[in-house]
Protein backbone atom coordinates (compact mmCIF):
# COMPACT_ATOMS: atom_id res chain seq x y z
CA UNK A 1 0.00 0.00 0.00
CA UNK A 2 2.61 2.63 1.35
CA UNK A 3 5.05 1.60 -1.79
CA UNK A 4 2.39 2.36 -4.34
CA UNK A 5 1.34 5.63 -3.22
CA UNK A 6 4.60 7.18 -2.44
CA UNK A 7 5.42 6.91 -6.27
CA UNK A 8 1.85 8.62 -6.87
CA UNK A 9 2.79 11.23 -4.82
CA UNK A 10 6.10 12.09 -6.33
CA UNK A 11 3.70 12.56 -9.42
CA UNK A 12 1.43 14.76 -8.36
CA UNK A 13 4.56 16.96 -6.68
CA UNK A 14 6.24 16.84 -9.76
CA UNK A 15 3.24 17.59 -12.24
CA UNK A 16 2.44 20.82 -9.45
CA UNK A 17 5.73 21.70 -10.15
CA UNK A 18 5.72 21.52 -13.52
CA UNK A 19 2.30 23.02 -13.53
CA UNK A 20 3.56 26.01 -11.52
CA UNK A 21 6.78 26.57 -14.20
CA UNK A 22 4.44 26.48 -16.94
CA UNK A 23 1.84 29.07 -15.24
CA UNK A 24 4.54 31.36 -14.30
CA UNK A 25 6.09 30.95 -18.03
CA UNK A 26 5.21 34.52 -19.25
CA UNK A 27 5.11 35.50 -22.88
CA UNK A 28 6.71 38.63 -24.89
CA UNK A 29 5.22 41.29 -26.36
CA UNK A 30 4.14 42.37 -28.51
CA UNK A 31 1.78 39.23 -29.09
CA UNK A 32 1.02 40.46 -32.63
CA UNK A 33 4.16 42.19 -34.18
CA UNK A 34 4.62 44.64 -36.78
CA UNK A 35 1.11 47.07 -38.10
CA UNK A 36 -1.77 45.82 -36.38
CA UNK A 37 -3.43 48.48 -34.26
CA UNK A 38 -6.49 49.13 -32.28
CA UNK A 39 -6.89 45.13 -31.20
CA UNK A 40 -10.17 43.66 -30.96
CA UNK A 41 -10.79 40.32 -29.42
CA UNK A 42 -13.38 38.03 -28.38
CA UNK A 43 -13.65 34.63 -26.72
CA UNK A 44 -15.78 31.86 -28.19
CA UNK A 45 -15.50 28.70 -25.47
CA UNK A 46 -11.84 28.11 -26.11
CA UNK A 47 -10.97 29.73 -28.97
CA UNK A 48 -9.60 33.43 -28.85
CA UNK A 49 -10.36 35.95 -32.19
CA UNK A 50 -8.99 39.31 -32.76
CA UNK A 51 -8.97 41.80 -35.62
CA UNK A 52 -6.55 44.92 -36.44
CA UNK A 53 -6.48 47.90 -38.32
CA UNK A 54 -5.57 48.14 -41.94
CA UNK A 55 -6.19 51.55 -43.47
CA UNK A 56 -5.73 51.41 -47.04
CA UNK A 57 -4.49 47.73 -47.73
CA UNK A 58 -6.26 45.01 -48.99
CA UNK A 59 -7.72 42.56 -48.08
CA UNK A 60 -8.85 44.46 -45.36
CA UNK A 61 -9.08 43.80 -41.04
CA UNK A 62 -6.81 41.17 -40.36
CA UNK A 63 -8.64 37.95 -38.01
CA UNK A 64 -6.32 36.32 -36.01
CA UNK A 65 -6.81 33.27 -33.98
CA UNK A 66 -5.72 31.36 -30.43
CA UNK A 67 -6.28 29.63 -28.20
CA UNK A 68 -3.97 31.31 -25.10
CA UNK A 69 -3.90 34.71 -25.95
CA UNK A 70 -0.11 34.59 -26.31
CA UNK A 71 0.00 33.26 -29.56
CA UNK A 72 -1.84 33.97 -32.61
CA UNK A 73 -2.08 33.11 -35.99
CA UNK A 74 -3.28 34.88 -39.00
CA UNK A 75 -6.57 33.16 -40.13
CA UNK A 76 -8.03 35.25 -42.85
CA UNK A 77 -9.33 38.94 -43.46
CA UNK A 78 -13.05 40.52 -43.13
CA UNK A 79 -13.32 41.98 -46.29
CA UNK A 80 -11.76 40.49 -49.17
CA UNK A 81 -14.55 41.12 -52.33
CA UNK A 82 -14.27 44.48 -53.93
CA UNK A 83 -17.66 44.92 -52.68
CA UNK A 84 -17.40 44.78 -49.27
CA UNK A 85 -14.15 47.50 -49.96
CA UNK A 86 -13.67 49.98 -51.73
CA UNK A 87 -10.27 51.95 -51.47
CA UNK A 88 -9.54 53.26 -54.94
CA UNK A 89 -9.56 56.34 -53.96
CA UNK A 90 -7.97 55.70 -50.32
CA UNK A 91 -4.97 58.10 -49.58
CA UNK A 92 -2.14 56.83 -47.02
CA UNK A 93 -3.52 56.03 -43.76
CA UNK A 94 -7.10 56.53 -45.16
CA UNK A 95 -9.56 53.08 -45.69
CA UNK A 96 -10.11 50.67 -42.74
CA UNK A 97 -10.24 52.43 -39.39
CA UNK A 98 -10.62 51.08 -35.74
CA UNK A 99 -12.79 47.68 -35.75
CA UNK A 100 -14.63 45.81 -33.07
CA UNK A 101 -15.06 42.03 -32.94
CA UNK A 102 -17.81 40.41 -31.42
CA UNK A 103 -20.02 37.37 -30.68
CA UNK A 104 -23.54 37.43 -30.30
CA UNK A 105 -26.69 34.86 -30.99
CA UNK A 106 -24.26 32.45 -33.44
CA UNK A 107 -23.10 35.53 -35.38
CA UNK A 108 -19.58 36.96 -35.37
CA UNK A 109 -19.67 40.79 -36.31
CA UNK A 110 -16.72 43.28 -37.29
CA UNK A 111 -17.85 47.03 -36.80
CA UNK A 112 -15.82 49.21 -38.62
CA UNK A 113 -15.10 52.35 -40.55
CA UNK A 114 -14.25 53.04 -43.69
CA UNK A 115 -13.23 56.45 -44.06
CA UNK A 116 -12.67 56.72 -47.66
CA UNK A 117 -16.17 55.25 -48.41
CA UNK A 118 -19.41 55.39 -46.51
CA UNK A 119 -18.26 55.59 -43.18
CA UNK A 120 -19.60 53.35 -40.17
CA UNK A 121 -20.67 49.38 -41.18
CA UNK A 122 -20.92 46.09 -40.08
CA UNK A 123 -20.36 42.65 -41.53
CA UNK A 124 -21.71 39.31 -40.09
CA UNK A 125 -20.02 35.56 -40.72
CA UNK A 126 -20.42 31.99 -39.04
CA UNK A 127 -17.17 31.37 -39.41
CA UNK A 128 -14.40 34.05 -37.83
CA UNK A 129 -12.52 32.68 -41.54
CA UNK A 130 -15.39 34.22 -43.04
CA UNK A 131 -16.97 34.39 -45.51
CA UNK A 132 -18.23 37.51 -44.57
CA UNK A 133 -21.27 39.27 -45.59
CA UNK A 134 -21.60 42.75 -47.34
CA UNK A 135 -21.49 45.85 -45.04
CA UNK A 136 -24.51 46.64 -43.60
CA UNK A 137 -24.15 50.32 -43.59
CA UNK A 138 -24.79 53.08 -40.63
CA UNK A 139 -25.54 56.80 -41.22
CA UNK A 140 -23.44 57.78 -37.83
CA UNK A 141 -20.76 60.06 -38.47
CA UNK A 142 -18.12 58.67 -36.92
CA UNK A 143 -15.17 56.46 -35.96
CA UNK A 144 -14.38 53.65 -33.50
CA UNK A 145 -17.61 51.81 -33.44
CA UNK A 146 -18.55 49.00 -31.49
CA UNK A 147 -21.78 47.40 -30.99
CA UNK A 148 -23.61 46.48 -27.32
CA UNK A 149 -25.90 43.93 -27.20
CA UNK A 150 -28.28 44.60 -23.82
CA UNK A 151 -30.00 42.11 -21.46
CA UNK A 152 -33.33 43.24 -22.94
CA UNK A 153 -32.06 42.03 -26.57
CA UNK A 154 -32.04 45.36 -27.79
CA UNK A 155 -29.00 46.55 -30.01
CA UNK A 156 -26.31 49.93 -29.19
CA UNK A 157 -24.09 51.34 -31.44
CA UNK A 158 -21.15 53.14 -29.54
CA UNK A 159 -18.87 55.80 -31.40
CA UNK A 160 -16.31 58.15 -30.91
CA UNK A 161 -17.45 61.92 -31.38
CA UNK A 162 -15.86 65.21 -31.05
CA UNK A 163 -16.90 65.88 -27.35
CA UNK A 164 -16.73 61.98 -26.26
CA UNK A 165 -18.87 58.58 -26.58
CA UNK A 166 -22.00 58.30 -28.11
CA UNK A 167 -24.48 55.43 -28.32
CA UNK A 168 -27.25 55.21 -30.25
CA UNK A 169 -30.15 52.54 -30.51
CA UNK A 170 -29.89 50.65 -33.95
CA UNK A 171 -32.04 48.27 -35.74
CA UNK A 172 -29.39 44.90 -36.04
CA UNK A 173 -31.09 43.70 -39.10
CA UNK A 174 -30.75 47.35 -41.18
CA UNK A 175 -28.38 49.09 -39.74
CA UNK A 176 -31.20 51.95 -38.92
CA UNK A 177 -30.91 54.26 -36.31
CA UNK A 178 -34.29 53.70 -33.71
CA UNK A 179 -33.32 56.73 -31.35
CA UNK A 180 -31.12 60.35 -31.47
CA UNK A 181 -27.80 59.74 -31.11
CA UNK A 182 -26.50 60.35 -27.27
CA UNK A 183 -23.54 61.78 -25.39
CA UNK A 184 -22.73 59.55 -22.41
CA UNK A 185 -19.02 60.68 -21.35
CA UNK A 186 -16.28 62.86 -21.77
CA UNK A 187 -13.47 61.12 -20.45
CA UNK A 188 -11.05 62.12 -17.81
CA UNK A 189 -9.83 65.41 -20.44
CA UNK A 190 -7.62 63.52 -22.73
CA UNK A 191 -7.42 65.10 -25.99
CA UNK A 192 -9.93 62.47 -28.59
CA UNK A 193 -11.92 60.55 -26.48
CA UNK A 194 -11.94 57.38 -28.69
CA UNK A 195 -11.85 53.45 -29.08
CA UNK A 196 -15.06 52.78 -26.89
CA UNK A 197 -16.21 49.04 -25.40
CA UNK A 198 -18.54 48.62 -23.46
CA UNK A 199 -19.26 45.44 -20.90
CA UNK A 200 -22.28 45.10 -18.25
CA UNK A 201 -20.59 43.10 -15.16
CA UNK A 202 -21.87 42.65 -11.50
CA UNK A 203 -24.65 45.11 -12.44
CA UNK A 204 -22.70 48.21 -14.02
CA UNK A 205 -21.80 49.01 -17.94
CA UNK A 206 -18.49 49.53 -17.84
CA UNK A 207 -17.17 52.04 -20.72
CA UNK A 208 -13.32 51.72 -21.62
CA UNK A 209 -11.72 54.24 -24.01
CA UNK A 210 -8.72 55.89 -25.50
CA UNK A 211 -7.54 58.88 -24.77
CA UNK A 212 -4.61 61.42 -25.42
CA UNK A 213 -4.51 60.37 -29.26
CA UNK A 214 -2.46 58.05 -30.83
CA UNK A 215 1.25 59.37 -30.17
CA UNK A 216 3.08 59.15 -26.85
CA UNK A 217 0.26 60.53 -24.50
CA UNK A 218 -1.99 57.77 -25.29
CA UNK A 219 -3.69 55.78 -22.74
CA UNK A 220 -6.92 53.88 -21.67
CA UNK A 221 -9.51 55.36 -19.07
CA UNK A 222 -12.69 53.40 -17.89
CA UNK A 223 -16.02 54.98 -16.34
CA UNK A 224 -18.98 53.42 -15.05
CA UNK A 225 -22.51 53.55 -14.51
CA UNK A 226 -25.86 51.64 -13.67
CA UNK A 227 -27.47 53.29 -16.59
CA UNK A 228 -25.98 52.88 -20.25
CA UNK A 229 -26.59 56.34 -21.21
CA UNK A 230 -24.66 57.49 -17.98
CA UNK A 231 -23.63 59.59 -15.84
CA UNK A 232 -19.97 57.38 -15.94
CA UNK A 233 -18.50 57.73 -13.07
CA UNK A 234 -14.82 57.74 -13.15
CA UNK A 235 -12.42 55.02 -12.23
CA UNK A 236 -9.78 56.59 -9.35
CA UNK A 237 -7.45 54.36 -10.82
CA UNK A 238 -7.50 56.25 -14.09
CA UNK A 239 -5.92 56.41 -16.63
CA UNK A 240 -5.56 52.40 -15.87
CA UNK A 241 -3.02 51.87 -18.95
CA UNK A 242 -0.51 54.05 -20.03
CA UNK A 243 3.24 55.06 -20.41
CA UNK A 244 2.61 59.03 -21.04
CA UNK A 245 3.78 59.66 -16.66
CA UNK A 246 7.14 59.25 -15.08
CA UNK A 247 7.11 55.04 -14.76
CA UNK A 248 6.51 55.04 -17.90
CA UNK A 249 9.46 56.65 -19.82
CA UNK A 250 12.19 54.74 -20.57
CA UNK A 251 10.41 51.89 -21.14
CA UNK A 252 10.97 50.52 -24.92
CA UNK A 253 7.34 50.43 -25.42
CA UNK A 254 5.35 53.39 -25.99
CA UNK A 255 2.36 55.14 -27.24
CA UNK A 256 -0.56 52.35 -25.13
CA UNK A 257 -3.57 52.72 -25.26
CA UNK A 258 -6.72 51.59 -27.29
CA UNK A 259 -7.66 48.41 -25.57
CA UNK A 260 -10.37 45.71 -25.30
CA UNK A 261 -10.91 42.92 -22.61
CA UNK A 262 -11.31 39.68 -22.76
CA UNK A 263 -12.27 37.07 -20.21
CA UNK A 264 -11.16 33.67 -19.96
CA UNK A 265 -12.12 30.69 -19.94
CA UNK A 266 -10.27 30.38 -16.44
CA UNK A 267 -12.50 33.61 -15.57
CA UNK A 268 -9.11 35.99 -15.13
CA UNK A 269 -9.82 38.85 -17.56
CA UNK A 270 -7.17 40.12 -20.23
CA UNK A 271 -6.75 43.54 -22.28
CA UNK A 272 -5.30 43.44 -25.70
CA UNK A 273 -4.27 46.81 -26.42
CA UNK A 274 -1.60 48.51 -29.23
CA UNK A 275 1.53 50.62 -28.78
CA UNK A 276 4.59 50.95 -30.96
CA UNK A 277 8.14 49.33 -30.13
CA UNK A 278 10.72 52.43 -30.63
CA UNK A 279 13.91 51.68 -32.22
CA UNK A 280 16.00 52.98 -29.23
CA UNK A 281 15.97 54.67 -25.96
CA UNK A 282 15.40 58.07 -25.65
CA UNK A 283 15.88 59.88 -29.44
CA UNK A 284 12.29 58.17 -29.55
CA UNK A 285 11.08 57.42 -33.03
CA UNK A 286 8.88 54.30 -34.05
CA UNK A 287 9.27 52.18 -37.88
CA UNK A 288 6.92 49.19 -37.43
CA UNK A 289 3.66 51.01 -36.70
CA UNK A 290 1.25 50.46 -33.75
CA UNK A 291 1.39 46.88 -32.68
CA UNK A 292 -0.49 44.72 -30.61
CA UNK A 293 -0.08 44.17 -27.04
CA UNK A 294 -1.63 42.05 -24.21
CA UNK A 295 -1.62 42.25 -20.26
CA UNK A 296 -3.35 40.62 -17.47
CA UNK A 297 -6.66 42.43 -16.08
CA UNK A 298 -6.71 42.06 -12.14
CA UNK A 299 -11.11 43.26 -12.05
CA UNK A 300 -12.52 41.75 -8.64
CA UNK A 301 -16.81 41.64 -8.44
CA UNK A 302 -18.11 44.93 -7.99
CA UNK A 303 -14.33 46.47 -7.99
CA UNK A 304 -12.46 48.40 -11.03
CA UNK A 305 -9.85 46.90 -13.59
CA UNK A 306 -6.27 47.07 -12.93
CA UNK A 307 -4.15 45.95 -15.95
CA UNK A 308 -1.37 44.57 -14.75
CA UNK A 309 -1.04 45.93 -11.34
CA UNK A 310 -0.16 49.68 -12.03
CA UNK A 311 -0.84 50.15 -15.85
CA UNK A 312 2.90 49.78 -17.19
CA UNK A 313 3.73 46.86 -19.33
CA UNK A 314 6.85 45.20 -20.47
CA UNK A 315 8.12 43.17 -23.38
CA UNK A 316 8.97 40.64 -21.33
CA UNK A 317 5.97 39.93 -19.18
CA UNK A 318 6.76 37.67 -16.21
CA UNK A 319 2.85 36.86 -15.19
CA UNK A 320 1.23 33.81 -15.61
CA UNK A 321 -0.07 32.62 -18.56
CA UNK A 322 -2.95 30.12 -19.71
CA UNK A 323 -1.48 27.00 -20.71
CA UNK A 324 0.81 28.28 -23.63
CA UNK A 325 -0.62 26.10 -27.19
CA UNK A 326 1.79 27.62 -29.81
CA UNK A 327 1.39 27.42 -33.28
CA UNK A 328 4.06 26.20 -35.80
CA UNK A 329 6.63 28.86 -36.91
CA UNK A 330 5.65 30.73 -40.18
CA UNK A 331 8.64 29.71 -42.80
CA UNK A 332 10.82 32.19 -44.00
CA UNK A 333 10.59 31.32 -47.68
CA UNK A 334 7.52 32.00 -50.34
CA UNK A 335 8.73 30.01 -53.44
CA UNK A 336 5.15 31.24 -55.26
CA UNK A 337 4.80 27.64 -56.55
CA UNK A 338 1.20 27.60 -54.71
CA UNK A 339 -2.17 28.88 -55.96
CA UNK A 340 -2.69 31.48 -54.05
CA UNK A 341 -0.29 33.71 -51.86
CA UNK A 342 -0.40 33.63 -47.66
CA UNK A 343 -2.45 35.60 -45.53
CA UNK A 344 0.57 38.14 -44.92
CA UNK A 345 0.53 39.37 -48.40
CA UNK A 346 -1.36 42.62 -48.80
CA UNK A 347 -2.39 44.48 -51.66
CA UNK A 348 -2.14 48.93 -51.63
CA UNK A 349 -5.19 49.06 -52.24
CA UNK A 350 -8.02 47.39 -54.31
CA UNK A 351 -5.84 45.29 -56.64
CA UNK A 352 -5.87 45.18 -60.59
CA UNK A 353 -6.26 41.25 -60.78
CA UNK A 354 -4.72 40.54 -64.18
CA UNK A 355 -1.71 42.78 -63.46
CA UNK A 356 -0.54 39.50 -61.09
CA UNK A 357 -0.38 36.06 -61.98
CA UNK A 358 0.71 33.37 -59.99
CA UNK A 359 0.27 30.86 -62.89
CA UNK A 360 1.70 32.68 -65.97
CA UNK A 361 5.29 31.60 -65.24
CA UNK A 362 4.50 28.30 -62.84
CA UNK A 363 6.41 28.60 -59.21
CA UNK A 364 7.16 33.05 -60.26
CA UNK A 365 4.80 35.46 -58.94
CA UNK A 366 4.26 38.10 -62.12
CA UNK A 367 3.49 41.27 -61.48
CA UNK A 368 2.77 43.40 -64.08
CA UNK A 369 3.94 47.41 -64.20
CA UNK A 370 1.46 49.44 -63.70
CA UNK A 371 2.03 52.91 -64.72
CA UNK A 372 1.75 54.42 -61.39
CA UNK A 373 4.49 54.83 -59.63
CA UNK A 374 4.85 54.31 -55.79
CA UNK A 375 4.55 58.00 -55.22
CA UNK A 376 1.22 58.02 -55.84
CA UNK A 377 -1.54 57.27 -53.64
CA UNK A 378 -3.17 55.10 -56.78
CA UNK A 379 -3.63 51.51 -57.15
CA UNK A 380 0.26 50.54 -57.35
CA UNK A 381 1.24 47.16 -58.86
CA UNK A 382 2.98 46.03 -56.00
CA UNK A 383 2.30 43.14 -52.91
CA UNK A 384 3.54 43.89 -49.35
CA UNK A 385 4.02 42.43 -46.23
CA UNK A 386 4.43 43.65 -42.66
CA UNK A 387 8.15 44.44 -41.12
CA UNK A 388 7.24 42.90 -37.99
CA UNK A 389 10.49 43.04 -36.43
CA UNK A 390 13.81 45.68 -36.39
CA UNK A 391 16.44 43.42 -37.16
CA UNK A 392 15.55 41.06 -40.45
CA UNK A 393 16.49 40.32 -44.27
CA UNK A 394 14.24 40.04 -47.03
CA UNK A 395 15.48 39.14 -50.12
CA UNK A 396 13.66 37.84 -53.65
CA UNK A 397 15.23 36.54 -57.04
CA UNK A 398 13.75 39.16 -59.79
CA UNK A 399 13.52 38.98 -63.42
CA UNK A 400 12.15 42.10 -65.46
CA UNK A 401 10.82 41.43 -69.30
CA UNK A 402 10.99 45.13 -70.05
CA UNK A 403 10.94 46.11 -73.65
CA UNK A 404 11.48 49.96 -72.85
CA UNK A 405 13.37 52.53 -70.76
CA UNK A 406 12.51 53.33 -67.42
CA UNK A 407 10.34 50.54 -66.95
CA UNK A 408 11.31 48.96 -62.96
CA UNK A 409 10.90 46.49 -60.92
CA UNK A 410 12.53 45.89 -57.31
CA UNK A 411 11.75 45.58 -53.37
CA UNK A 412 10.39 48.76 -51.42
CA UNK A 413 10.27 49.35 -47.56
CA UNK A 414 7.56 51.83 -47.67
CA UNK A 415 5.60 53.85 -44.80
CA UNK A 416 3.35 55.48 -47.55
CA UNK A 417 3.99 57.34 -50.74
CA UNK A 418 5.85 60.43 -49.73
CA UNK A 419 8.29 57.98 -47.24
CA UNK A 420 9.80 54.90 -48.98
CA UNK A 421 13.08 53.41 -50.24
CA UNK A 422 13.49 51.27 -53.25
CA UNK A 423 15.75 48.66 -54.52
CA UNK A 424 15.58 48.29 -58.43
CA UNK A 425 16.07 47.05 -61.22
CA UNK A 426 15.79 49.55 -64.26
CA UNK A 427 15.83 49.37 -67.61
CA UNK A 428 18.25 52.41 -69.21
CA UNK A 429 19.22 52.82 -73.00
CA UNK A 430 19.25 48.93 -73.75
CA UNK A 431 21.23 48.34 -70.40
CA UNK A 432 19.86 47.65 -66.72
CA UNK A 433 21.06 49.40 -63.71
CA UNK A 434 20.44 49.00 -60.34
CA UNK A 435 19.69 51.53 -58.58
CA UNK A 436 18.93 52.56 -54.49
CA UNK A 437 16.49 55.73 -54.55
CA UNK A 438 15.23 57.53 -51.61
CA UNK A 439 11.51 59.42 -51.04
CA UNK A 440 11.20 61.09 -48.62
CA UNK A 441 9.03 63.94 -48.50
CA UNK A 442 9.80 66.68 -50.83
CA UNK A 443 13.39 64.80 -51.51
CA UNK A 444 13.61 62.55 -54.28
CA UNK A 445 16.84 61.20 -55.50
CA UNK A 446 19.31 57.99 -56.30
CA UNK A 447 21.43 57.38 -53.65
CA UNK A 448 23.43 54.43 -55.32
CA UNK A 449 23.79 53.19 -58.81
CA UNK A 450 25.53 50.31 -60.82
CA UNK A 451 25.10 49.16 -64.41
CA UNK A 452 24.58 45.94 -65.04
CA UNK A 453 24.44 43.45 -67.91
CA UNK A 454 21.36 41.13 -67.20
CA UNK A 455 17.75 41.60 -66.79
CA UNK A 456 18.02 38.85 -63.96
CA UNK A 457 19.17 39.80 -59.88
CA UNK A 458 19.06 38.91 -56.61
CA UNK A 459 18.23 41.84 -54.06
CA UNK A 460 18.59 41.91 -50.49
CA UNK A 461 17.57 44.20 -47.91
CA UNK A 462 18.76 44.18 -44.11
CA UNK A 463 17.16 46.18 -41.24
CA UNK A 464 18.73 47.23 -38.04
CA UNK A 465 16.71 49.35 -35.45
CA UNK A 466 18.89 52.77 -36.95
CA UNK A 467 19.24 51.83 -40.52
CA UNK A 468 18.83 49.63 -43.18
CA UNK A 469 21.58 48.32 -46.06
CA UNK A 470 21.03 47.60 -49.53
CA UNK A 471 22.60 44.73 -51.86
CA UNK A 472 22.39 42.57 -54.74
CA UNK A 473 24.05 39.68 -56.53
CA UNK A 474 24.52 38.64 -59.86
CA UNK A 475 22.69 34.98 -60.57
CA UNK A 476 25.40 32.68 -60.63
CA UNK A 477 28.32 34.58 -58.65
CA UNK A 478 28.65 34.66 -55.03
CA UNK A 479 29.53 37.98 -54.19
CA UNK A 480 27.14 40.37 -52.50
CA UNK A 481 27.77 44.15 -53.88
CA UNK A 482 26.56 46.92 -51.98
CA UNK A 483 25.04 49.60 -52.66
CA UNK A 484 25.14 51.56 -49.16
CA UNK A 485 22.54 52.11 -46.39
CA UNK A 486 19.96 54.44 -45.31
CA UNK A 487 18.98 55.81 -42.14
CA UNK A 488 15.16 54.23 -40.63
CA UNK A 489 14.73 57.14 -39.04
CA UNK A 490 12.80 59.03 -42.63
CA UNK A 491 10.54 56.24 -42.46
CA UNK A 492 9.72 56.50 -39.31
CA UNK A 493 5.97 57.19 -38.08
CA UNK A 494 7.59 60.36 -36.38
CA UNK A 495 8.76 61.90 -39.79
CA UNK A 496 6.01 60.35 -41.90
CA UNK A 497 3.29 60.34 -40.22
CA UNK A 498 -0.14 58.64 -40.37
CA UNK A 499 -1.28 55.39 -38.67
CA UNK A 500 0.68 52.29 -40.47
CA UNK A 501 3.90 51.00 -39.93
CA UNK A 502 6.38 49.92 -42.61
CA UNK A 503 6.08 47.21 -45.46
CA UNK A 504 8.10 45.52 -47.33
CA UNK A 505 6.56 45.44 -51.32
CA UNK A 506 7.47 43.64 -54.54
CA UNK A 507 6.53 45.93 -56.99
CA UNK A 508 6.86 47.21 -61.17
CA UNK A 509 6.19 49.85 -62.41
CA UNK A 510 6.35 51.80 -66.29
CA UNK A 511 6.74 55.21 -64.38
CA UNK A 512 4.02 56.95 -66.30
CA UNK A 513 4.48 54.97 -69.55
CA UNK A 514 1.37 52.82 -70.96
CA UNK A 515 4.00 50.09 -71.57
CA UNK A 516 3.80 46.75 -69.93
CA UNK A 517 7.27 45.24 -67.83
CA UNK A 518 6.41 42.19 -66.37
CA UNK A 519 8.43 41.46 -63.11
CA UNK A 520 8.95 37.69 -62.58
CA UNK A 521 9.92 36.87 -58.64
CA UNK A 522 11.01 33.15 -58.00
CA UNK A 523 10.63 33.61 -54.67
CA UNK A 524 10.88 36.05 -51.43
CA UNK A 525 12.95 35.59 -48.06
CA UNK A 526 12.04 37.21 -45.05
CA UNK A 527 14.18 36.40 -42.11
CA UNK A 528 13.88 37.85 -38.57
CA UNK A 529 17.24 38.69 -37.07
CA UNK A 530 20.48 38.81 -38.56
C1 LIG B 1 -8.26 55.00 -34.50
C2 LIG B 1 -8.26 55.75 -33.23
C3 LIG B 1 -6.84 55.73 -32.99
O1 LIG B 1 -9.44 55.04 -35.20
O2 LIG B 1 -6.18 55.84 -34.18
O3 LIG B 1 -5.47 54.77 -31.46
C4 LIG B 1 -7.14 55.70 -35.20
N1 LIG B 1 -6.40 55.49 -31.85
O4 LIG B 1 -8.94 55.14 -32.20
C5 LIG B 1 -6.56 54.90 -36.31
O5 LIG B 1 -5.89 53.77 -35.83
Amino acid sequence: MTKSIIPNILMVIFSLIITHISAQSGFQNPIIRGFNPDPSICRVGEDYYLVTSSFEYFPGLPIYHSKDLVNWRHVGHCLTRDSQLSLQTATASGGLYAPSLRYYDGLFYVICTNVSDRGNFYCTAENPTGPWSDPIWVDIKSIDPDIFWDDDGKTYFVTQGDEGIRITEIDLKTGQKLSPERLVWGGTGGRFPEAPHVYKKDGYYYLLIGEGGTEYMHSATIGRSKNLFGPYENCPLNPILTHANRMGQGNPIQGIGHADFVQATDGSWWTVFLGFRVTQMYTYYHILGRETFLAPVDWPEGGWPQVNGNGIVYLDMKVPTLPLQPFAEPTTRTDFDSDMLGFEWQFLRNPIRENYSLHERPGFFRITASSNTLDEAAQVSMICRRQTEHEFSASTSLELVSQTDDEEAGVTLIQNNTHHYELLLKREKKHYVVQLRVSVGSLRYIAAEKMVHDNKIVLRIEGTPLSYSFHYQIPGDTNWESLGSLDTRYLSTEVAGGFTGIMIGLYSSSNGKPTRAKAFFDWFDYTVGI
